[in-house]
């Protein structure tokens, strides 16, 4: 890190290990228009991390949590209209409104940089502008794609440190012309001279930008999360979506699993599941002790970057280095590994802060007699609200995790031999389903649905459409999106490789009373089993309407008590419930029409040709 500049004329005093002239062309340009009082260019180093953090206890945006609990952790609580991701404020700009497509928020490139433009002048004064290089997965593989975040939030600097490979070591690869995807982020609020800050400076006005066409990145008026950490869904799936389209490889809303059977075989399947699903319980699994000799580790817990290897099958990786998690509902019973990785070295933000200078957030374990909630407001179990917001999170560094696979940071990838659709639907769907092909799974990931909760409490939720888990984060048209599926899925098969293997799931399925059926958690260990089985030809399965799933006697029993009756009414695929999902599947491919596969619309009348036999 280096020192500071003068505000009047701002000077770039980059340091000798950035020798990257069109970075520092561009980081003079973007100080020109955003006018920073100085300039920091992050090293990545422990030492620049403490030192940002302390400054940011300094001026009241984080609390260090009580050493003798937390070792090296911090508490962030956001401004309380800036706790999320903000879709209805995210845009695809492309030339052509058609290459966006319906699914996304669009506006013409010209314009929005004129919007932008006027934004962005001034916005950094009185504050720092962070130059913060980042590798989307490993250092130097081939997969990975490297970027510069521009931002004037110490809190990303040092979040990007722990969701990415930060620092000095990004421009040994990038050298002195390498490509970088340039994001340029401001929380939006300039300061006057003199002026005080506020703890979390952030603005209403905001705006999260993609140029696809130009592989750029600009984010006004947030802090918070996905708005602001540049390197994670707008990098790695808005943009990242858009270049694999390009170029013939998948950027996808999929955690990554390492399964290991008990005879030491080891295969990988990558699952998508919108939010509120349990995808980080799912990526960290503790297999039941009554069924021994299962292992799970984790490659990643939430995207995936998908390639076709020389030999003709898929490898992916996890372009992160960290979990940017949501904390509520997470205790040692649900997910184990996740809180053994929360020990130390945390930054959490909005959870509650106890009276012991620990974190407490809601389904973590027994409440406190008293707390401090996400806004720093006495709570007691009797004050009626959330002590942490729903969307709490904490960052932490992937390496803290104990089940983490051997080879997450490999350069190659790992192989894929499965890929798992899923999200959370209260009836309709069966527990599991396997695809009879290629085709007949990309139709099921593009009609995939999530309820809203409500479906918990016994009622049906609104279901939403979000094919791929990838509604707010393909980077081009959705219909685009499946061709490219269907695409790679001809090529790939053409050349003699064998695809991965497609399935569908739904632990979700509710009874009389809105109580969840299937257990859920480590006991989906017996549906994985039952896939990595059927991968091995040997286990066995009904064939129905939509796929293939198994039969009570198909899946290991041992150890847990699950009546065949309660399996059945999770499994069956009733035909009423049926015709009204492909209604719903209609009113999606009606709004995706115009670009929409034919196979797909193909798959629907055999469907429907199934149901009605
Ligand atoms: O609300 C945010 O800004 C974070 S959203 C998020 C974070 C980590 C992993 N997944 C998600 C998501 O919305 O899918
Ligand atoms: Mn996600």
């Amino acid at each position: 890190m280096n020192a500071a500049v003068p505000t009047d004329a701002i000077s770039l005093n980059a340091p000798e290990w950035v020798q990257h002239a069109g970075i520092k062309s561009w980081v003079a340009q973007i100080a020109a228009l955003t006018q920073p009082d100085r300039i920091e260019w992050c090293d990545g180093s422990q030492q620049e991390y403490d030192r940002l953090c302390e400054l940011m206890v300094q001026a009241g945006t984080l609390r260090r949590l009580n050493p003798a609990k937390r070792p090296n952790s911090y508490l962030a609580w956001s401004d309380p209209s800036d706790v999320a991701r903000v879709e209805d404020r995210t845009f695809i700009c492309t030339e052509s409104a058609e290459d966006a497509g319906p699914t996304n928020n669009w506006m013409a490139p010209a314009e929005m940089r004129r919007t932008l433009n006027g934004l962005f002048e001034g916005c950094m004064r009185g504050r720092t502008m962070y130059v913060v290089p980042f590798s989307m997965g490993p250092l130097g593989s081939p997969i990975a794609q490297i970027g510069v975040e521009l931002s004037d939030s110490p809190y990303v600097a040092v979040n990007m440190r722990l969701m990415t490979r930060m620092g000095r070591k990004v421009y040994e690869v990038l050298g002195t012309d390498g490509q970088f995807v340039p994001c340029v982020h401001s929380v939006g609020k300039p300061l006057a001279a003199g002026q005080a800050d506020v703890p979390w400076p952030c603005n209403d006005i905001k705006y999260i930008v993609h140029y696809p066409e130009t592989r750029e990145i600009w984010s006004f008026g947030s802090g918070y999360g996905g708005n602001a950490l540049l390197g994670k869904k707008c990098l790695a799936l808005r943009i990242a979506s858009s270049m694999g389209h390009e170029q013939g490889w998948l950027a996808e809303h999929m955690l990554i699993l390492g399964v290991t059977s008990p005879d030491g075989r080891k295969k990988h399947v990558a699952a998508a599941f919108p939010s509120a699903c349990g995808k980080t319980n799912f990526a960290m699994l503790i297999p039941p002790a009554s069924l021994p000799g299962w292992k799970i580790t984790t490659v990643g817990d939430d995207i995936a970057w998908i390639k076709p290897g020389k030999d003709g099958r898929l490898y992916a990786i996890n372009p992160e280095a960290g979990y940017f998690g949501v904390a509520p509902g997470t205790s040692e019973k649900t997910n184990f590994n996740c809180m053994a990785s929360l020990r130390e070295n945390v930054i959490f933000t909005n959870v509650a802060l106890t009276d012991d200078g620990d974190v407490w957030w809601e389904g973590m374990g027994p409440a406190p007699a008293h707390c401090l909630d996400w806004q720093g407001k006495d709570w007691t179990p009797e004050s009626g609200r959330k002590a942490a917001h729903p969307n709490a999170r904490f960052t932490v560094a992937a390496v803290q995790n104990p089940a983490i696979d051997a080879a997450w940071d490999d350069p190659a990838g790992v192989p894929i031999d499965a890929f798992i659709f899923g999200g959370r639907r209260s009836n309709t769907v069966p527990l599991v389903t396997e695809a009879r092909d290629w085709i007949e799974g990309v139709y099921m990931a593009a009609t995939m649905g999530s309820e809203t909760t409500a479906a918990a409490a016994g009622q049906q939720g609104v279901v939403r459409r979000d094919p791929f888990a990838m509604l707010p984060f393909c980077g081009y048209n959705m219909s685009d999106y499946f061709a490219h599926w269907l695409k790679l899925g001809r090529t790939l098969e053409g050349s003699g490789a064998k695809l991965p293997r497609i399935f569908c799931v739904n632990w979700f399925q509710v009874d009389e009373n809105g109580k969840f059926v299937w257990p859920g958690f480590g006991e989906n260990m017996r549906v994985l089993k039952w896939m990595f089985e059927r991968l091995d030809g040997k286990a066995q399965g009904q064939e129905h309407a939509f796929g293939i799933t198994p039969r009570y006697a198909d899946l290991a029993w041992n150890g847990l008590d699950f009546p065949q009756e309660r399996f059945e009414r999770i499994t069956r695929v009733e035909a009423a419930l049926w015709e009204q999902e492909l209604a719903l599947h209609d009113e999606l491919f009606e709004k995706l029409d115009s670009r929409l596969p034919a196979e797909l619309r193909a798959v629907r009348q055999k469907l429907a040709q199934r149901l009605a036999a």
